[in-house]
């Protein structure tokens, strides 16, 4: 009886646990910027930046050929200028850089070798909080009313 008692009991806890685990690896997506095109001139980033939503905890990974093209996380006002003399955050030039989005604000990132990044080589995009609090509203505009009468009770 006793036994059999701490046997489900360790069951439970061998499921919540698995579950937790579960919850918590969906939480951080990797993204390798440009997908199969990866980090290189003649794509469109904009166009990539604006497919997903991110979140904190995700990763954006930058794969390229090293030494060809680099990842620098600028501000703002460098990425419309490409003016990297000012406005650097970070410098990652590994070939296959992984970045951690840790904070809920814009990130903007931009290579650096001569002309790629006026060719179209950088993109911003906006991390959001995790969704662990559910700070969303739901949708104000939300109303039953979607059959015109035939079918009520
Ligand atoms: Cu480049």
């Amino acid at each position: 009886m006793e036994s059999h008692f701490s046997r489900v009991f360790f069951f439970l806890l061998t499921i919540s646990f698995t579950i937790m685990v579960d919850s918590h690896h969906t939480e951080a997506i990797e993204y390798t910027v440009g997908d199969s095109d990866r980090w290189s001139t003649g794509i469109n980033y904009l166009e990539w930046s604006q497919k997903y939503n991110f979140t904190v905890g995700d990763i954006l990974v930058f794969k390229y050929v090293l030494s060809q093209h680099n990842v620098y996380q600028v501000t703002e006002t460098t990425f419309r200028s490409c003016d990297m003399t000012s406005g650097i955050i970070s410098i990652h030039l590994s070939g296959n850089d992984r970045i951690e989005l840790k904070e809920p604000t814009k990130y903007w990132f931009i290579c650096t070798t001569k002309g790629h990044c006026k060719g179209g080589m950088r993109f911003g995009i906006t991390v959001a909080e995790s969704n662990h609090g559910e700070e969303e509203a739901p949708p104000s505009d939300y109303t039953t009313s979607t059959s015109s009468g035939d079918s009520s009770q």
